[in-house]
């Protein structure tokens, strides 16, 4: 029998580690036949209530749950993991600035990173949920030099997710039919769905669709402002889709993406399609062996351009606020 693969969950009591644990335990993150110890960190205040969803996981039985502990400690949490999921963020609260809002992050990720450094598995991939994601993740990362920085890694996947699906109810196909979509830049209003490169049923999705206005006025809009949709209808931010995201990112990450077709995945730059090394930002990805690589050589048109190159700029302006609080 396997050995169990470690699992750090941050944030655990949160509504997205509800909706995210369950789906861990019963398989979904790693593959049916893969056994997981779960780890997950709160702060002190959220450790009653992730006591209480860890009785609940006992409640489910789960044949592939080995075990499940609970710390405030990110030492602890992260002893000996594999596959980090950090959820757990400061929410920009009223009359918070930008800056305010990054000191506040770089206050958890900065530590979080050094005991991922310092205690993680040396496999360890991690996953930044909790916002700003992509700083987030460069913060953790500057902060875990002996861990190659390609493990460290931001989700746009549910950006993707939801690109995929409007473009799905737009056009009459199957979800399953649309391919090579491809999210760009930072997981912000700023963020770029550039479905030039996508395939619907085997035809160019910006053939099919024909309409740049579109595109432009409503596409592209209705996926970068969906989060804000999504609080305005059901009073509470996204979250059971969110949680799916993240189990799709790491599921894809460490199995593969299907032939014929990529993800979207918020990645260390390098340099690729002109975006500054090192920022974290979203690419098309390939997967296979538990590795992801850039999709190389896409025509990037003008349509696409200003709109990469916008949300590359927000990236690179958080990392210059980053540095200016000493968090890099
Ligand atoms: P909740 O407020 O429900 O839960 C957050 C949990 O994190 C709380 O239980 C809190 O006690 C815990 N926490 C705070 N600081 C911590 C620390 N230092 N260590 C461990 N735990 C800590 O938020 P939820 O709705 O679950 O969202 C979590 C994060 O995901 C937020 O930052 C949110 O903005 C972000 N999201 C990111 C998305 C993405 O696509 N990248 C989409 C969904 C979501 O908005």
């Amino acid at each position: 029998t396997r050995t169990p693969v470690n699992v750090t969950v941050t944030g655990a009591a949160g509504q997205i580690g509800y909706a995210l644990l369950f789906r861990i335990a019963s398989g979904h993150l790693l593959g049916a036949d893969v056994p997981v110890k779960l780890r997950l960190l709160e702060i002190p205040q959220g450790l009653k209530a992730a006591e209480g969803t860890a009785m609940e996981l006992d409640d489910c039985a789960f044949p592939l749950l080995r075990g499940i502990d609970i710390s405030d400690d990110p030492a602890t949490a992260f002893d000996g993991t594999n596959v980090a999921l950090l959820v757990g963020a400061r929410p920009r609260t009223k009359g918070m600035e930008r800056g305010d809002l990054l000191e506040a992050n770089g206050g958890i990720f900065k530590p979080q990173g050094k005991a991922i450094n310092d205690h993680a598995a040396d496999d360890v991939k991690v996953l930044v949920v909790g916002n700003p994601a992509n700083t987030n993740a460069l913060i953790a990362q500057a902060a875990a030099p002996d861990v190659p920085a390609e493990r460290f890694t931001a989700m746009t996947r549910l950006d993707h997710n939801r690109a995929v699906s409007q473009l799905a109810a737009r056009t009459g196909a199957a979800v399953s039919d649309i391919k090579k979509l491809t999210i760009w830049g930072n997981h912000s209003a700023t963020q770029y769905p550039d479905v030039f490169h996508a395939e619907i049923a085997g035809k160019n999705a910006a053939e099919v669709v024909n309409d740049e206005a579109w595109l432009a006025d409503t596409f592209i809009p209705t996926v970068a402002k969906r989060g804000a949709a999504i609080i305005e209808a059901r009073g509470a931010s996204s979250a059971a889709s969110a949680a799916n995201a993240a189990i799709d990112h790491v599921h894809t990450w460490v199995t593969g993406t299907a032939e014929g077709d990529w993800t979207s995945m918020a990645i260390p730059s390098d340099g690729s399609y002109g975006v500054p090394e090192g920022l974290i930002s979203s690419f098309p990805v390939t997967c296979a062996g538990g590795r992801y690589e850039i999709v190389q050589g896409l025509e990037i048109n003008e349509f696409s351009r200003p709109r990469i190159d916008a949300s590359v700029q927000e990236l690179a302006d958080e990392r210059e606020a980053v540095r200016g609080l000493g968090l890099l």
